[in-house]
């Protein structure tokens, strides 16, 4: 009787895993896909994190984060003035009902991490804490990575 049940535990213990490698965090209202960060170098104070948020049948706003690794977290959004690119702190991020916002270091929307507590090394986790506007929180983990896409641009400009 005891072969079934490790089969059983077996089974429910690779649909985690699998779980765990998609980290989605998927709610009534909306789908939180893919948190990371790059690492930093030895000494910045600053980092950044990124998300993909998709809202569901409504409209979601985030409207502030959270996180061990730093003592605060702002939402910024870069863009290029002339050949400078700039960064800015925006009160809030609307994502209309169906659409997704995808952060991707090099440009567009991302999650400033002022005052890290540690610079973020590669392999690393940790938690971040998402706020929305209807008062939903969400924890999902960032896991700390070079990114693939994106990376060119990061490299030339992400001079945080
Ligand atoms: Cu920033």
């Amino acid at each position: 009787m005891l072969k079934p049940m490790a089969w059983l535990s077996g089974v429910l213990l690779m649909s985690t895993i699998s779980w765990a490698l998609a980290h989605d965090t998927q709610t009534d209202a909306m789908r939180i896909a893919h948190p990371f960060a790059l690492p930093t170098p030895p000494g910045a104070s600053n980092g950044a994190a990124y998300v993909d948020i998709t809202a569901s049948s409504s409209p979601v706003t985030l409207i502030s984060a959270s996180s061990p690794a730093s003592s605060s977290v702002e939402l910024h959004t870069m863009h290029m003035e002339g050949d400078m690119m700039k960064m800015r702190h925006v009160s809030e991020l609307r994502i209309e009902a169906g659409d997704t916002t995808i952060m991707r270091p090099g440009g567009g929307y991302h999650l400033m991490l002022i005052g890290l507590n540690e610079p973020l090394k590669e392999g690393e986790r940790f938690p971040l804490t998402l706020t929305f506007a209807d008062g939903e929180e969400i924890n999902v983990d960032v896991w700390v990575q070079n990114a693939k896409e994106g990376r060119e641009a990061a490299d030339s400009h992400h001079n945080h």
